[in-house]
């Protein structure tokens, strides 16, 4: 029975350390121990044989059908091409007359996708037929071949991806349980021949009943122009996908998988089955539209070595990347997006899936959390060291420990007696605070949660009716079935401040929502357990975390009437929750190759949309020592999210424990976070408007540059900054890679043309460089939280470009309500020209008022000193103004005022 209990032993051997930091692959299947995987994977190029029938097209205004038959058995299918604005489409695949229905995916798209219209062609003798936007065909176009079945995609010309056209289509066809009797048959040449995995599965001491029996789909995608593939999170692997061949392929299945390995395509806590293809011309996405466990062979030509040195020499773009994707079930459906730039296909992308909306400001700042901070007089301590210790945050955080019993939204009476007094002791210094709510919920007979679920029936079941029970944190717990909208309801309720006590300074934690069942079988619910719908825990297992942050979303805002932007970081992850979540990469380790990988990890994320990423800072398990805990620090402060987290077991890590000087230098890290918010805040604001992530990989603005197609130490921040940490131990130098361009050293003024520069680092030097064309908004007034910097002035980095220009946006509301979306901000867009800074107000919101001003203006490039400088604003009037030194130049107190056009004239 104990061996069932996989995280809690090795939990309890962790303690005593004994194995303490290698994965137990046996808790999980590999391709072959998975019954259709191992049924799909070995289809062989050409042998399946499925025809569109052209002749019986019907064309819609925005889409097309068509017949399709599988010649092996002659079982019926339909397929769907749809066209949606900027280049879109859609591919949907389904039975004809299915036995049961089956499974499309709700929830994870947005509602209403645009739409666009279509024109339609016979091609030839009607052997195939292209599909466009209308009046685009020469920039997007679909081909469709008859027999065998294939679609190629068309941008601006060029092939870029192509659907079945290896002819390895194979779609399980929902059928009846053959008789126990019957003797195994092959009932054509694509079916498999009967097997027991078909109707029935084990796995270690589970099984899985199967009703349905088999129902998996593949089928191959190709990009003809490039073998440089990406997304497909979360794995700890790559950025730029791995060959598969000869190993596993990734794999996407929402588990919890205790002390994940780097380098794998095992599965992790995610699962976004979205991937993009760049060669130096075009920019693909595809986007598979499944939610049941599904696996991913790519082959690129190259194992990580050899990719390597492609990389090297250059890039490999000129093969092409195949891939092949398995669901266990459900349909077809897939979307691709055809760029042609990695920017369009991000915003093509957005479209479908949605944007994560403009966090408050405080959920940009830095956290602080640990797995626990044990009671009050803990957290007011934590609070007042930071203060003490002058290093900025912005939120303190509570684990499962502050829980009465794992009951989750409510507190320990004795540890935590007075939760409101508690928060508002921390909002009172203009910070927040964080408890975690996981969807475990204890059967316990005294706890309202359990109760209500039993009376209104809100929990999941198994196939006999039953309220399902596994094993967690609590012990015996149940399973709230969130596709149930009641049950989204009910959980968002309780969130209201009468019933869980608590502040509106409180936010949420969604952790386990895998979800994690510490005795289910890969430590997660049974496949056959039952949902909402009718439908089975098989079709749906990706996306239960989605469903349980939609209404932990609902939850906060119904709590503030509306009022208040939301924060939840999530564990789970599926298409769509960035809508509704930040997300974490889990529980990675103290050690330099976790926080090598944060990089990359964070980067695949935040192309397949999940743009508020971080990774725990110091390594979940085990313990940092105070350089690696230092380079953590720097590496996050660049990171979207940024926390200090840790296990119960290890050693305290606030920031002050490491030391008089890791302490100062991880105050620098810090307060240089701060110092950039007002252009992270401005990104994600941009985000929120057109789908591109604030972290980017290089290639995302240098798209023909093969050198960056690799790079996964280095990453930019928007377009303007590029940073790459130091993520070695013991490092006395860097080889940085930067892009064709100028580039200032952000904290020396150090000028780089592009190209790959060894420098010399020390324990303070974080490299990062700003892009020559830009301007970088700045406060340099750093206080405790980030609340308190609010009507501080700005600084502004001006790095002028060959040409003397610049361009920079900034953006400004109040930081924590949804009044931005009525017009309530300040927009402006700042240039420097013809030797002159100038601000122009590009939106004033009616009711924002803001008070901020320019106190200090630094010009890198100018390479002279100003003879005379003169600012020119209706505050101000016309003034001359103090200037010095020549590389920075800078501007002291111009004090005109953010909300006002301006200029900054230089002489020289
Ligand atoms: O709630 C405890 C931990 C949490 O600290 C961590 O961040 C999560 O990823 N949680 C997992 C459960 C147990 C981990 C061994």
């Amino acid at each position: 029975m104990m061996k069932d209990f996989g995280p809690t032993v090795l939990i309890f051997l962790c303690v005593f350390n004994t194995i303490c930091d290698t994965v137990d692959k046996s808790k999980f299947k590999i391709c072959d121990q998975s019954g259709f995987c191992k049924r799909q994977r070995h289809i062989a190029d050409g042998s399946s044989n499925f025809d569109v029938n052209l002749k019986s097209g019907r064309t819609f205004k925005d889409y097309a059908v068509f017949d399709i038959v599988n010649k092996d058995n002659g079982h019926k299918f339909l397929l769907e091409v749809h066209t949606y604005m900027d280049g879109t489409f859609r591919v949907l695949m389904n039975e004809e007359s299915p036995l049961h229905p089956r499974y499309q995916v709700e929830h994870a798209l947005l509602p209403d996708l645009k739409k666009a219209s279509m024109e339609f062609e016979s091609v030839g003798n009607g052997e195939s037929w292209t599909l466009a936007h209308t009046g685009m065909r020469d920039k997007f176009y679909v081909q469709i071949f008859a027999s065998p079945m294939k679609l190629d995609f068309y941008s601006g010309g060029k092939k870029v991806a192509v659907f079945n056209g290896r002819n390895s289509l194979k779609y399980e066809h929902l059928r009846n349980k053959p008789d126990v009797n019957d003797e195994p048959k092959e009932d054509g040449g694509e079916e498999t021949p009967q097997e027991p995995s078909m109707w029935e599965e084990q796995f270690s001491s589970h099984s899985d009943s199967k009703p349905r029996g088999p129902e998996s789909i593949g089928v191959d995608i190709d990009f003809p122009l490039t073998q440089n593939l990406y997304g497909i999170p979360e794995h700890a692997d790559d950025f730029r996908l791995k060959d598969t061949s000869g190993r596993e392929p990734f794999r996407l299945y929402n588990l919890d998988v205790f002390e994940y390995e780097l380098d794998s395509p095992m599965t992790l806590y995610g699962s976004i089955p979205y991937m993009m293809a760049h060669s130096p011309e075009r920019t693909v996405g595809v986007l598979w539209v499944n939610a049941a466990e599904t696996w991913i062979d790519v082959k690129t030509g190259g194992s990580g070595i050899v990719d390597s040195i492609v990389n090297l020499v250059g890039g490999s773009e000129d093969k092409e990347g195949r891939t092949r994707w398995m669901s266990e079930s459900g349909i077809i459906d897939a979307f691709f997006f055809l760029g042609p730039s990695p920017l369009d296909v991000f915003k093509q992308y957005a479209k479908v899936t949605g944007v994560t909306p403009l966090p408050q400001m405080w959920a940009i700042g830095s956290h602080q959390c640990r797995w626990n901070y044990n009671d009050e007089e803990d957290v007011r301590g934590v609070d007042a060291n930071f203060d003490s210790h002058d290093i900025p945050y912005d939120s303190i955080w509570l684990d499962i420990e502050h829980t009465d019993g794992k009951k989750y939204f409510t507190w320990d009476s004795h540890k935590f007696p007075h939760p409101v007094e508690m928060i508002q002791n921390i909002s009172s210094k203009g910070r927040k605070m964080v408890t975690i709510i996981d969807p475990h919920i204890k059967r316990d007979g005294g706890y309202f949660l359990h109760e209500d679920a039993l009376a209104n029936d809100l929990y999941v079941k198994d196939k006999n009716g039953k309220v399902y029970e596994g094993w967690c944190w609590p012990g015996s717990s149940s399973y709230l079935d969130f596709f149930d909208p009641k049950v989204r309801e009910y959980w968002a309720s309780r969130f209201a401040l009468d019933k869980y006590p608590s502040t509106l300074d409180l936010y949420t934690w969604n952790d386990m929502n895998e979800p994690s069942v510490f005795n289910g079988p890969e430590v997660t619910m049974p496949k056959d357990m039952m949902h909402y719908g009718g439908w089975e825990h098989r079709q749906v297992h990706n996306m239960y975390g989605l469903m349980q942050v939609m209404s932990t979303f609902e939850g906060q805002l119904q709590r503030s009437e509306n009022q208040l932007r939301p924060f939840i970081l999530t564990r789970a992850h599926f298409i769509g929750s960035q809508r509704y979540s930040a997300v974490w990469t889990g529980d990675n380790m103290a050690n330099w190759e976790h926080l090598k990988a944060s990089i990359p990890m964070c980067l695949s994320l935040s192309i397949s949309g999940m743009s508020h990423c971080g990774a725990d800072i110091g390594g979940f398990f085990q313990n940092p020592d105070a350089e690696l805990m230092l380079r953590w620090y720097q590496a996050a402060a660049f990171q979207p999210f940024m926390r200090n987290h840790a296990h119960i077991e290890t050693k305290r890590r606030e920031p002050w424990l490491f030391g008089d000087r890791t302490t100062a230098l991880i105050r620098s890290a810090v307060r240089r976070r701060y110092a950039l918010l007002p252009y992270w805040y401005t990104l994600f604001y941009e985000n929120e408007q057109t789908g591109v992530a604030p972290m980017r990989p290089l290639w995302a603005h240098y798209p023909t540059d093969a050198k960056t197609f690799g790079i996964q130490d280095a990453h930019l921040i928007g377009e303007s900054l590029l940073v790459h940490p130091v993520t070695d131990k013991g490092a006395t130098s860097i080889n940085v890679y930067l892009p064709h361009g100028v580039w200032y050293d952000f904290y020396n003024y150090i000028k780089y043309e592009g190209g790959t520069h060894t420098l010399t680092v020390n324990d303070d030097t974080i490299p990062v460089f700003q892009r020559a064309g830009s301007i970088i908004p700045t406060k340099q007034r750093i206080r405790r939280a980030s609340s308190l910097m609010k009507d501080d002035p700005y600084t502004l980095f001006v790095a002028i470009d060959e040409k003397g220009e610049a361009h920079g946006t900034l953006y400004i509301d109040d930081q924590q309500t949804f009044e931005y979306r009525t017009g309530s901000y300040l927009k402006v867009d700042l240039t420097y020209k013809n030797n002159k800074l100038s601000s122009k107000v590009v939106h004033s919101g009616p009711s924002f008022n803001s008070k901020e001003w320019i106190e200090r203006v630094v010009i890198l490039g100018a390479n002279k000193k100003a003879r005379d400088v003169k600012a020119v604003s209706k505050s101000v009037g016309s003034v001359a103004l103090e200037s010095e030194g020549e590389h920075p130049l800078v501007i002291r107190k111009p004090a005109v005022l953010v909300n006002e056009d301006w200029e900054i004239d230089l002489h020289f």
